[in-house]
């Protein structure tokens, strides 16, 4: 899965207007007739639900528009070239990227069907119609079309969740998931088994929650070890943070630990709201030591939950608070699902 990609966007340039006159029978000196080229087209973006990344791009680099055509005789305008309409993933993100200095945000393509022009087309040329004065009845002059726009961009996909789970390899993420959504994630007993991050919809009594499971996070992710941290782009618009802990992992102290930190070394994600929650309470080896599991999280100042995925321990309390605290983060940024009505910019009238 590609979920960030640089393109070349172009415009299509615009037809040259023309230099004709009219010659007709009766009218063997007729005035300048040279129509205007016309406009090239624009190249935009509109998001599809139906993409999940931007590998359908292929290695294809350069998006251009059609050219306008030429203008011609009778006054007549050259057609104007059409759009070049290219989908992307609903929550694509598109930035600019400049010669020099920051990318800023051209558009965020947050609902289905939301459109953006990233790059217009040129203008198309006058023709020598238009160029006649009362001095100049017979101008030999048309003017070229402009060049459509041309620019590189990047394109991001960057989901907008309600909650993230997050959490070391193994751990029951995509047990968790599948218990509390319609998602039906592979479950396995070895490291790594979800490489991609998965989505589900999670029913509440007022709305639905996007729960995204991102793949399994281990010490020095940040510098690529395991399957790196790249994932965590789908946790930058997410809510709230669940982190979920193997309750039998001999290491299940050092794990949170290790866990914060991986969080911490990505953007400003340690500044979410988070939700511990420490899974597999249904083995006995777990309840062995689970004081003093409890002693210590306790000092930490965040919620702990005590759940066991696979038999449904303590997961409505989880889930609970979890919409809870999303409620409680205010209205923030809308998810896909609130947002199914798609919203169509008209294009501005010549
Ligand atoms: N006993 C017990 N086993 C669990 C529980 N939750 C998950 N497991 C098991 O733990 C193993 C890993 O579960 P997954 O849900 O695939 O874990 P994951 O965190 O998604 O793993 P990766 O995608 O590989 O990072 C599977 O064998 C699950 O059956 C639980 O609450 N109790
Ligand atoms: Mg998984």
């Amino acid at each position: 899965m590609i979920y960030k990609r640089e393109i070349v966007v172009r415009g299509g340039s615009g037809g040259d207007g023309s230099v004709s006159f009219r010659r007709e029978k009766h009218d063997p000196f007729g005035g300048p007739d040279g129509g205007d080229g016309g406009d090239g087209g624009n190249v935009v973006l509109v998001s599809s639900p139906d993409l999940a990344d931007l590998s359908f791009l292929g290695r294809r680099k350069e998006f251009a528009a059609q050219n306008g055509r030429r203008g011609s005789g009778g006054r007549k305008k050259g057609k104007r070239g059409e759009d070049l309409v290219v989908a992307v993933p609903v929550s694509t993100m598109v930035f600019t990227r400049p010669e020099s200095g920051q990318e800023t945000l051209l558009a965020d393509l947050r609902t289905p069907g939301q459109k953006a022009p990233v790059a217009r087309g040129g203008r198309g040329g006058l023709g020598n119609a238009r160029f006649a004065t009362a001095v100049n009845q017979a101008p030999e002059i048309a003017s070229k079309g402009e060049p459509g726009e041309k620019r590189p961009i990047i394109l991001e996909v960057k989901p907008i969740t309600d909650i993230c789970i997050v959490g070391p390899p193994n751990s029951g993420k995509s047990t968790l998931l599948s218990a509390i959504s319609r998602a039906r994630p592979e479950i396995a007993d070895y490291p790594f088994t979800t490489r991609e991050p998965i989505l589900g919809v999670m029913l509440g009594d007022k709305r639905d929650f996007i729960v995204a499971e991102i793949p399994g996070l281990v010490a020095g992710a940040h510098s690529g070890k395991g399957l790196g941290n790249e994932f965590l782009r789908h946790a930058e618009r997410t809510r709230l943070l669940i982190y979920l802990l193997d309750g039998s992992s001999p290491t299940v102290i050092d794990d949170l630990g290790t866990l914060d930190k991986e969080i911490a070394s990505y953007k400003d994600l340690a500044h979410k709201p988070k939700i511990v929650a420490v899974n597999k309470m249904d083995l006995p080896e777990v309840q062995a030591y689970l004081r003093q599991i409890k002693e210590h999280f306790a000092r930490r100042g965040v919620p702990v939950f005590y759940i066991s995925a696979l038999s449904g321990q303590a997961v409505l309390e989880l889930t609970r608070k979890a919409t809870e605290m999303v409620e409680e983060a205010g209205p923030g940024e809308e998810t896909i699902s609130q947002s199914q009505i798609a919203i169509f910019r008209p294009k501005p009238r010549k």
